[in-house]
This record gives C-alpha cells, sequence and structure tokens, in this order.
C-alpha cells in the first residue's frame, strides 16, 4: 500500500488518492483509492469457489484456476465513489469524507459476466443478477438495522449481459487483496458501489433485489416518473475535476501554468471541458488529451498565463457529455450523500515575486 494515499479510515480500510498527484491515463494500482464498509475478507484461491444459482437450467460452481482457464477479456474502466467529492457539501454529511480523488481509472482482464450466464442457461422469469461479495459485518446505520449482512449490489439483466467484467488482474497484476482478490465485478460506467468485490456468488433472481445497498443507502429520489421513487445509483454523473491547481495552491504572477485534470460521464462520452475564470460568466474550451476510450475517464489541460497583480483569482472547470448534460451548478437535495457533480470552484493565490 503506497504511503501517498490519504487514510481516510483505518478500519474499515477507506483510502484516498491526493487527486493533485494525478499524472497519467491509468492509475497506479498503489495509487488507487481503496473503499471498503467491512473488513477485508481473507480468502485463498485455492478453497475459494464462485456459485453461480438462482433463476438458471443448471446452477454451477467454478474454481478460481478454471476461471483463468476461461477466454480472457481486457477492458479500461474509470471507478468513482458514489460519495467522490462528499467533503465539499455545504452541510456536513455522514459517511467517508472524500475530498476529489475517490476516483481512479484501471484496466481490468477476466471473463465476462454473460459467458457464466450463458453457462448457467438463465430462465425466462430471470429480471436480476444480484453480485454477492464474501465480506461482511453489522450494519449500524438508522433507520432500520439490517443486522449482520453481506456487501452485495443487484444488476437489470440487462447491464449484466452486456459489459460486466468478472476481473482477477488490475493493470496487468494480480488483483490484490484491498481491490477483492480474487474476483470481483467491474461495472463499466456505474458508480463503483456496483462492482462487488471479493465475489463469492452469482444469484440470477425473477424479481428486482431491494437489498441495504440499493434500498436505505446507494439510493436517490428519481422523479423521472409521475411520484419521487427511491432508485439504487447506477450510471456515474459527468464531472471534470481540477487536479493542479489545488485549491489554496500559490501560484507566480505573470507567468505560465498548466492547469489539468480529468472528466468523465460514465458510458457517456465527454465532449467537452471548460474553465471559468470569472465565477462562470465566460468559459474557455481546454484541451481534451489523447482519445476518448469508451468507459474511462478524459485528461485535459488548459495553459494558463496567470494574471499580472498579485490576487485569488476563482477557477471552475466543467464538462459537457455525448448526451449533452452539463455539470449542475447547484446541488440537488434528491442526491443524499451522494452523486456530488455539481460545480466546485477553487480559489488560488497568486503572488507577486
Ligand atoms: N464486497 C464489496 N465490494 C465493494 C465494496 C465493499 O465494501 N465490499 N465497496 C464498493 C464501493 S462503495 C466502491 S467505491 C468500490 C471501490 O473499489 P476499490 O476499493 O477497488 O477502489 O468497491 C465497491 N465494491
Ligand atoms: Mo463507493
Amino acid at each position: 500500500m503506497s504511503e501517498d494515499l490519504i487514510v481516510r479510515e483505518q478500519e474499515p480500510l477507506n483510502l484516498e488518492m491526493p487527486f493533485s498527484s494525478l499524472d497519467g491515463f491509468i492509475t497506479p494500482n498503489e495509487s488507487f483509492y481503496v473503499r471498503c464498509h467491512f473488513p477485508i475478507p481473507e480468502i485463498s484461491a485455492e478453497s475459494w469457489r464462485l456459485k453461480v444459482e438462482g433463476e438458471v437450467e443448471g446452477p454451477f460452481e467454478l474454481s478460481y484456476d478454471e476461471l483463468l482457464g476461461m477466454e480472457k477479456r481486457t477492458i479500461t474502466a474509470t471507478l468513482e465513489c458514489a460519495g467522490n467529492n462528499r467533503i465539499f457539501l455545504e452541510r456536513k454529511v455522514k459517511g467517508v469524507q472524500w475530498a476529489l480523488g475517490a476516483v481512479g481509472n484501471a484496466s481490468w482482464t477476466g471473463v465476462p459476466l454473460s459467458t457464466l450466464l450463458d453457462r448457467a442457461k438463465i430462465k425466462a422469469s430471470a429480471v436480476e443478477v444480484i453480485l454477492e461479495g464474501a465480506d461482511e459485518g453489522e450494519v449500524d446505520k438508522s433507520p432500520r438495522l439490517p443486522g449482520k449482512i453481506s456487501f452485495c449490489r443487484s444488476l437489470p439483466l440487462s447491464k449484466a449481459r452486456a459489459d460486466v467484467l468478472l476481473a482477477y488482474e488490475m493493470n496487468g497484476e494480480k488483483l490484490s487483496a484491498s481491490h477483492g482478490s480474487p474476483l470481483r465485478a467491474i461495472v463499466p460506467g456505474w458508480y463503483a458501489m456496483a462492482s462487488v468485490k471479493w465475489l463469492r456468488r452469482i444469484i440470477v433472481t425473477a424479481k428486482p433485489f431491494n437489498g441495504f445497498y440499493q434500498s436505505l443507502d446507494y439510493s436517490y429520489w428519481d422523479r423521472s416518473g409521475p411520484l419521487p421513487t427511491l432508485a439504487p445509483l447506477a450510471e456515474q454523473q459527468v464531472k471534470a475535476e481540477i487536479a493542479r491547481p489545488e485549491n489554496g495552491e500559490a501560484i507566480a504572477a505573470n507567468s505560465a501554468y498548466r492547469i489539468h485534470g480529468a472528466a468523465w460521464a460514465g458510458s457517456a462520452s465527454v465532449t467537452r471541458v471548460e474553465i471559468s475564470f470569472d465565477s462562470g460568466a465566460t468559459w474557455r474550451d481546454v484541451k481534451l488529451l489523447g482519445e476518448p476510450v469508451e468507459n474511462a475517464w478524459r485528461l485535459w489541460e488548459y495553459q494558463w498565463h496567470t494574471p499580472a497583480i498579485a490576487g485569488r483569482p476563482i477557477i471552475i472547470a466543467r464538462a459537457t457529455d455525448s448526451r449533452g448534460t452539463v455539470q449542475p451548478v447547484e446541488r440537488s437535495g434528491d442526491r443524499g450523500t451522494y452523486m456530488i457533480n455539481h460545480l466546485l470552484p477553487i480559489e488560488v493565490e497568486v503572488r507577486a515575486l
């Protein structure tokens, strides 16, 4: 584990990447944030088995070696914790106080979930797939105490079949214990609570699952229908984050400064990132770097000539995605303590030298 990570919690382990250290498209494994709800389970790959059961014609179990022998795929996906940026909420809320760094981008290698679902032969009655982790513990959150539970989340069958990967490698290395070894799900484009670690069971169900981590927790008020309804968090929302300068950073006046960061938009692509130095009155386009990669963030930069005189300019970045969605200016209360993607102005200190 890298000393560069910010320890938000020791037990369960919650580590954040200082976002100012962003310096490449791929986040190195030792810099990748870690989010755990329970103690990391001790699992030996030799005795570990993955069960596939529920609404299927042929339930089965797989060993680690059998998985390694199956046809594999490598994808790139940005994982963002749905609570990333929580520290910036004006009304302080419960939960891990993440700043900008509960996000990272890696390449993941493993077996498509659809391969296992096909092998199990899903019944026509199936609607969802529950992914269960081997970690468990007591949850003491109000208002309803579920007691001892394991970490699990469900996916609609369509998403489970489309592009979900069961990964055993991260950036070409064997998955580490903190990131979910021996096997984790990667749900591209979704907030990372869906990417269940330490997988032990895949349960196909004939009715929507209503577990703790998608009802009392990790849900939001969906107002797209006639009445508000609690819906499980899913797709990552469009967002640009500034890596440098950091909030409060001292910068020389009348000089060249490279403002840079990353932007992502779930399974949509980032089409534009803009920056404002006048509280949003005018916006300038930044340069998007590299080529777009599906489900992955896009790095960006802006060559800034800093003001000639000392002062405290405010910088705001804002992203737009291929669906035409722009980051909101204001925070919506419907999102509780999650899905935080409103604009986050930073202030820097320009010093005359
Ligand atoms: N089994 C299990 N899976 C889990 C979690 C967990 O606590 N237990 N945390 C989820 C959350 S909220 C996030 S943000 C991601 C974090 O993945 P990482 O630790 O590899 O960065 O894992 C998800 N998968
Ligand atoms: Mo998370």
